[in-house]
């Protein structure tokens, strides 16, 4: 029989402030811009999309999220961006800390090394706050500031009322 299989991605996952934050600013692009706001419990940045797993395959992933040394890091999420690829509305940061770009890295390079498949492209951190949006003129955005101490391992299941995420586990970054 089939091996069931999960949507996996590791994210990094807002508290609730900043959650709230990155919510109003969604509202604001969203008067600019227009298409569909992300719903504010869905929130978050992608470090890393697995895609469809094996269910089997499980541990074996969260074992190389185990082995993972990575720090603490703020993140300024300060700049606006639009993809016309996928009419996607976005807050990001102009400048990625070093030890956020590091984390993805050595996600990248664990997830690589246990036989997953990796993203090649470079990574874009970006909370996905609209879409189907047509974009517009860069709106000028408060920046929200967040204070990252751990990412984590989510499991994107689809219903009728849209994409629901469970987080599965959650690692801590420490100095
Ligand atoms: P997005 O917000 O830029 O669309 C859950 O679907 C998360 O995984 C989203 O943050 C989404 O990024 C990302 N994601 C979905 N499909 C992806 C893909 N094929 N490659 C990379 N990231 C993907």
């Amino acid at each position: 029989p089939d091996v069931p299989s999960l949507r996996l991605f590791f994210a990094l996952w807002p508290d609730d402030a900043t959650r709230d934050a990155l919510d109003r600013t969604g509202k604001w692009l969203h008067r600019h811009w227009g298409g569909r706001r992300m719903r504010a419990e869905t929130l978050h940045i992608t470090l890393a999309f697995l895609g469809t797993t094996p269910a089997d395959r499980l541990d074996a992933l969260i074992g190389c999220a185990d082995g993972i040394a990575a720090e603490p890091f703020a993140l300024v999420l300060d700049r606006p961006g639009y993809w016309r690829h996928n009419h996607v509305g976005w807050l990001g940061a102009s400048e990625a800390p070093p030890p956020h770009l590091a984390l993805v890295t050595a996600l990248n390079a664990a997830l690589q090394a246990g036989g997953f498949p990796v993203d090649a492209r470079a990574h874009v951190p970006h909370v996905t706050l609209l879409r189907n949006t047509a974009g517009g003129d860069l709106p000028l955005c408060r920046p929200v500031s967040w204070a990252v101490p751990d990412f984590v391992l989510v499991r994107s299941r689809t219903d009728p009322t849209g994409a629901q995420y469970e987080v599965i586990r959650r690692w801590l970054l420490v100095h």
